[in-house]
This record gives structure tokens, sequence and C-alpha cells, in this order.
């Protein structure tokens, strides 16, 4: 991110007053995020910077269009409920002098400006029940008001995103090619990898269920929901960038995934991973607080399994990646992606261990 004039790059959008700086803000794997300041008249005003991996997003045109739409989309739901705040309530996109939503450098990079929402803050782990009742019933909402957009509108960003059979196949063409010199030493992941191998089987028996395609987010992670400084409130959800067709599923699961462990995904002590049933069952409460109406029977009593297929296919996107020499996830030391996956595999036991619990709490929610 070294050399960019950022002061440059934002005058191509709407936004008045003096540019102060811009610095790297958040904790993203793909995406460059900065936060950005602004003096207006005696004032500082606040702004997020992205600019979209286009490795990973082969184009990036159709997250800003999916972005448009589904965020005019909410807003018009909270007009219709009288919200009051609606800029805190859900991501504003800056236009560019030129009447778009992106502006494309001279390297066909695609960058969007958000404005920031003051006096609100994200975590990396759910560190009280509240938290994890409102960051829920934060994307809950989210869903709820996506509910009755038809999917058909929105753009597939990458293909197979949540599709475990292509990332389980990813994972064996890594081992084949061990094109960094990294399988030996793996061993024991390896052997896990290949131990829950079975939920393929359950995520392949999704398909004979009534689990409609929705507009999903895909990406709920616990500090991709912004909460109020003051009542902890969950305002609004963010990182929209694989908003797409998906399955609620998939939503629910990487919830529980981030929502439920006492660390962050990269914890390297293991002991410490864990899944917290106190906070799983604040979480199912603030989530069903809005869904409990608007899914289908079979969506909820699998929504237990989507946290099954969601870790298990993030610890093998993990430790695909380390195989292959972290060639997608941004890491800080070599072994961070061994380290996730490792992180991964223990919440993944203690899903399995959970899981009858897990689900018995889903059935009398209902
Ligand atoms: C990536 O960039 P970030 O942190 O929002 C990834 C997610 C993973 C997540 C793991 C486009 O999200 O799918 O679950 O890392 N996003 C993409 O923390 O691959
Ligand atoms: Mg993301």
């Amino acid at each position: 991110m070294k050399n960019i004039n950022y002061k440059k790059i934002i005058s191509h959008f709407k936004v008045v007053g003096n540019f102060i700086d811009a610095k790297p803000y958040g904790s993203g794997h793909i995406n460059d995020t900065l936060l950005v300041r602004f003096e207006q008249e005696g004032k500082n005003v606040k702004y997020i910077l992205r600019k979209i991996n286009k490795h990973v997003f082969k184009k990036p045109g159709l997250i800003v269009e999916n972005t448009v739409m589904v965020t005019n989309h909410i807003k018009d739901k909270l007009k219709k409920n009288k919200e009051k705040d609606l800029h805190r309530k859900v991501l504003s996109l800056i236009d560019t002098f030129d009447g778009n939503y992106s502006y494309i450098d001279t390297n066909k990079d695609y960058w969007c400006l958000i404005l920031f929402i003051d006096d609100a803050y994200t975590v990396d782990f759910v560190e009280t029940k509240k938290q994890a009742y409102e960051a829920a019933k934060a994307f809950g909402k989210f869903q709820k008001y996506l509910s009755d957009f038809d999917v058909l509108k929105s753009h597939v960003t990458i293909e197979n995103f949540h599709n475990l059979s292509n990332r389980i196949s990813n994972f064996d063409e890594a081992l084949k090619k061990n094109s960094a010199n990294r399988v030996s030493g793996i061993e024991h992941e390896i052997n896990l990898a290949n131990k829950y191998r079975y939920i393929e089987n359950d995520f392949n028996a999704l398909q004979q269920k009534d689990i409609p395609p929705r507009i999903t987010h895909n990406d709920t992670k616990i500090n991709n929901v912004m909460l109020d400084s003051k009542t902890d409130e969950g305002l609004c959800v963010v990182d929209l960038d694989t908003v797409m067709p998906g399955i609620i599923l998939n939503d629910f699961g990487d919830m529980v995934r981030t929502f439920t462990s006492p660390a962050a995904e990269d914890e390297q002590d293991t002991q410490k991973v864990f899944v917290r049933m106190d906070i799983y069952k604040e979480m199912v409460n603030g989530y069903l607080s809005e869904l409990n109406n608007i899914l289908t029977g079979d969506e909820l009593n699998n929504l237990a399994l989507g946290a099954k297929i969601i870790v298990y296919e993030q610890a093998i996107r993990f430790l695909t990646d380390y195989i292959e020499g972290d060639v997608y996830y941004k890491t800080e030391y070599p072994e961070h992606n061994l380290i996730r996956a490792k992180n991964q595999f223990a919440l993944l036991a203690s899903i399995e261990k959970n899981f009858d619990e897990m689900q018995n709490f889903i059935e009398k929610m209902i």
C-alpha cells in the first residue's frame, strides 16, 4: 500500500473539505481498507476508502453494483419503518464527479469511498452476551430487509464461494501439487481434513431440502458489524463485497464460527478455542428475533449444520492457502495460515462435541 497518492484518488469523489490523511484500517484479509480524515469547516469527517482486490474479485464492478442495489433496498426499508440516523444503519457509498460509485485508476484498480460510522466499534471476538445478541440481531435484520430482494438481480461476485465440494477439490489439488513444498510437517492437519470429509455428504444432502436461494452476506464475521459505542446496539452490517445469492446456513455458520469462540481466528493456543454455549444461545436468540417468521422449516432445522459446514470449509481454505504458499489471504508471518487452520479445526471439534445441544436449542426456539 506504499506510494499511493490517496489524496488524488479521493479527489475523484464528491467530498468537500481538506484532506488530512489516510491510514490502514481494520483486519480484512483480502481488500485494502483505509480510514481517511477530512477537515470540513473546522470539523474532522471520516471516510472508509477501499481498494477491491481484483485478483480475488475478477469483476469488481459487480461488487459496486450489488452494494448500490442492496444499500438502496435497505435504506428504503429503514425509511418505511421511520427509522432515524439512516447513515448509521446502512452503508452510504459516496459518488464520484462523473456519476459512479467507484473510481477506476490507471492500474484498473477499483476504489470505493464510504461514509464512516461514528461512535461505533467492532470486535474480533465477542466479549459480552449483549454483544452476541445485538450483533446477531443486526445480521438478522439485514437478512430480513433483504428477504424480498429479487435474487436474480444480484450478481455472483465469486463463483462457488461457499461450495464445500469445490473447496475440498481445491484442497486435494493443492496437496497433489505441493507447490510451496509445505506438505511435509502438516500430516496432522491433513488427517483432520480427511476425518471431517463426511461433512460433504451433509452438505450435498441439503440439495434435497427446502433451502431457497437468498441474497446473503456470506462473510458474517463478528467484526463485520458495527456496534453503538454507548448502547452496544447492533447498528450496521459492513463489508458488503460478498453479498450475493447464497443460502442462509452459511451466514449463520460464519456467525457461529466468529461469535462463539472466546479467541480470534488466529489464536495460537487452541485450548482457548471452543464454542461458548451461553454466547451461542444469545446469538441464536438475537438472530431469530428477526428471522423466526421468515425462514423455512428446513432452513431453521439446518442452521446448526451450517456451522459445521462453514467451519470445516474455513479450516480447509486456510490449510489450502498455507500449502499453496499464502497466495490468497494476507498473512503476517509464514505459519499464519497454518495457525488459522489449526484454530478452525479446534473449533470444529468443539462444534461436534456440542452439536446436539446446539441443534436442540434452535428447535426449542422455533
Ligand atoms: C476473508 O477479507 P475478509 O477478512 O473480509 C474472506 C472470507 C473469510 C475470511 C476469514 C472474499 O474475509 O471468506 O471467511 O477472510 N473473504 C473472501 O477471516 O475470500
Ligand atoms: Mg469480507
